[in-house]
């Protein structure tokens, strides 16, 4: 008989899942944050978006209330290796709120009331694929977690998902945001294991 290795068969096998490259399952939700949680009162809460040409599109916190919503159900994984799977949301498809927007942008940074930013591809936050998400398992999304409202980008590294999401400027060019200017991967596809620069 060869060697089996448990910790393989445990993940991978028991769970009848298969995880990203070095990822492993976690069923609590680990919070992780580069400094204090901002507390940020709905009454004075307000998402815009910005394009390329200084056109602003702002949503007061009972606007953005009225938006249609999803519940998406996804998995999310962290590049520091924990995966966590079917998480239940509730938030405005990215698709929704860009639906008035006119742009020729390629690009989005994300920023954050907390002074993080994080930038994507414009085209990840389209087609059903991202959400600004303000409910987590049925209840206020919590301020640990990015309350009142976070980015949901779940097919890339969770800190991509900016938490206290508060603006996203579109951009022509590419501007790398806190943790992609700190070395982590530019792009960050958990199933390419894009975790640093250079993978
Ligand atoms: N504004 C802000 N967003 C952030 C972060 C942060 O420090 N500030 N950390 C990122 C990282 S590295 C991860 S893994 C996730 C963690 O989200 P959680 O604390 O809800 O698990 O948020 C991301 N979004
Ligand atoms: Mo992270």
């Amino acid at each position: 008989m060869g060697i089996v290795s448990p910790g393989f068969h445990g993940r991978r096998r028991d769970e009848g899942v298969v995880l990203p490259p070095g990822q492993y399952l976690t069923k609590d939700f680990p919070v992780l944050s580069a400094g204090p949680t901002p507390r940020v009162a709905t009454e004075t809460w307000e998402f815009t978006i910005t394009t390329e040409t200084g056109e602003v599109h702002e949503w007061s916190w009972p606007e953005f209330l009225a938006l249609p919503s999803e519940t998406p159900a996804v998995d999310i994984h962290c590049v520091t290796k924990w995966s966590k799977l079917g998480t239940h949301w509730r938030g405005v498809s990215l698709d929704t709120l860009l639906a008035e927007v006119d742009s020729a942008a390629d690009y989005v940074l994300a920023h954050s009331y907390d002074g993080y930013t994080t930038n994507l591809p414009l085209e990840d936050l389209l087609d059903g694929r991202a959400w600004i998400a303000y409910e987590s398992d049925g209840d206020p999304l919590e301020p640990e977690h990015g309350g009142p409202a976070r980015l949901l980008v779940p097919h890339l590294y969770f800190w991509k998902s900016a938490k206290w999401v508060h603006d996203l400027e579109l951009t022509l060019t590419d501007e790398p945001g806190f943790w992609e200017a700190g070395g982590y991967h530019n792009y960050g596809d958990p199933w390419r294991e894009q975790r640093y620069q250079g993978d």
